[in-house]
């Protein structure tokens, strides 16, 4: 399927898509959140793919939020249906099989930091700045925010974000744990496919067993996030990658994972 407004690219073993509205700085209207639908699903039924880099288009945005203009006149019911639209594809983001890394390359605002928010790992250019402006505009934000942004930065920090929807720089989005570093611009991009690539050499089932009991985990009381730990070292057992991963070890020689 050709999309209008997301690029899609495969480069070895990861993909890397790209928002590409950036006339309107990579808004997310209705036809941008069913692309990014599909293209999830692509990337979850290709085998061959074990990371994801998920980057803005153009210069200035990684995404500047849900489409104002679209959601302007909206009526309840479409604003209604808009909102499922969007948390149904970031859940998906959040639960796809492979690691997602988000590469932020300049306004990730509202629903644009509530997408960065779905990915597992954040890298953000100098020029990225992060906000969820939705207060400002009347509404609450709609794609995760209010739950997301306070599990990663916390209760009081996602707070004073979002209660003032004040706009902050990649320095402070570092100093409060909301990207995990600040790469200058013109590297982004490549720092964000070597460490996906640096993921990808990895055994892929092991990598996505971890990114499930993390998700769960993290919801969880300890006993039973540790019980869900132990499934997935059990599951490892059962794979041929367990036995290539050891057995590579023990001979002293490369590995060479079949994601089986
Ligand atoms: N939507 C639509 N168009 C946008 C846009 C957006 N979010 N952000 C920017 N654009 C468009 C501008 O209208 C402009 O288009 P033209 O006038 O050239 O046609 C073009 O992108 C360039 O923008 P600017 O001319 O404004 O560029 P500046 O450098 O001057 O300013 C800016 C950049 C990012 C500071 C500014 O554009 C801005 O403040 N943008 C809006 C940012 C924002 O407020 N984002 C949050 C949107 S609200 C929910 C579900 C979801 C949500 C809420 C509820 N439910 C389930 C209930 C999510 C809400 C949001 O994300």
């Amino acid at each position: 399927m050709g999309f209008n407004n997301i690029l899609f690219e495969k480069d070895g073993k990861i993909a890397l898509v790209s928002i590409n509205r950036p006339k309107a700085l990579n808004a997310l209207n209705s036809e941008t959140l069913k692309e990014l639908d599909v293209v999830i699903d692509q990337i979850a039924e290709d085998d061959d793919i074990y990371a994801v880099v998920l980057t803005g288009a153009g210069e200035k945005a990684f995404v500047a939020g849900a489409d104002i203009t679209e959601m302007k006149d909206m009526t309840t019911v479409e604003g209604r249906k808009f909102g499922i639209l969007g948390n149904k594809v970031f859940r998906k983001l959040e639960l796809l099989d492979k690691p997602v890394i988000a590469a932020i390359n300049g306004f990730a605002l509202g629903g644009g930091c509530e997408l960065s928010l779905a990915c597992d790992i954040r890298l953000a250019s100098e020029k990225a700045k992060f906000g969820q402006p939705e207060v400002g505009l009347g509404i609450t934000p709609g794609f995760g925010g209010t739950q997301r942004l306070t599990r990663v930065v916390g209760l009081g920090m996602a707070k004073e974000l979002i209660y003032t929807a004040k706009i902050i720089k990649a320095d402070e989005a570092l100093r409060i744990g909301l990207v995990n570093r600040v790469i200058e611009s013109d590297k982004l991009l490549d720092e964000a496919k070597a460490l996906a690539n640096q993921i990808a050499a990895n055994a892929p089932i092991a990598v996505k067993l971890c990114k499930a009991a993390i998700n769960r985990g993290i919801q969880s009381d300890i006993d039973t996030a540790l019980s869900y730990e132990s499934e997935a070292f059990g599951e490892c057992f059962s794979t041929e990658d367990q036995k290539e991963g050891m057995t590579a070890f023990t001979e002293r020689r490369d590995k060479s994972f079949k994601n089986k």
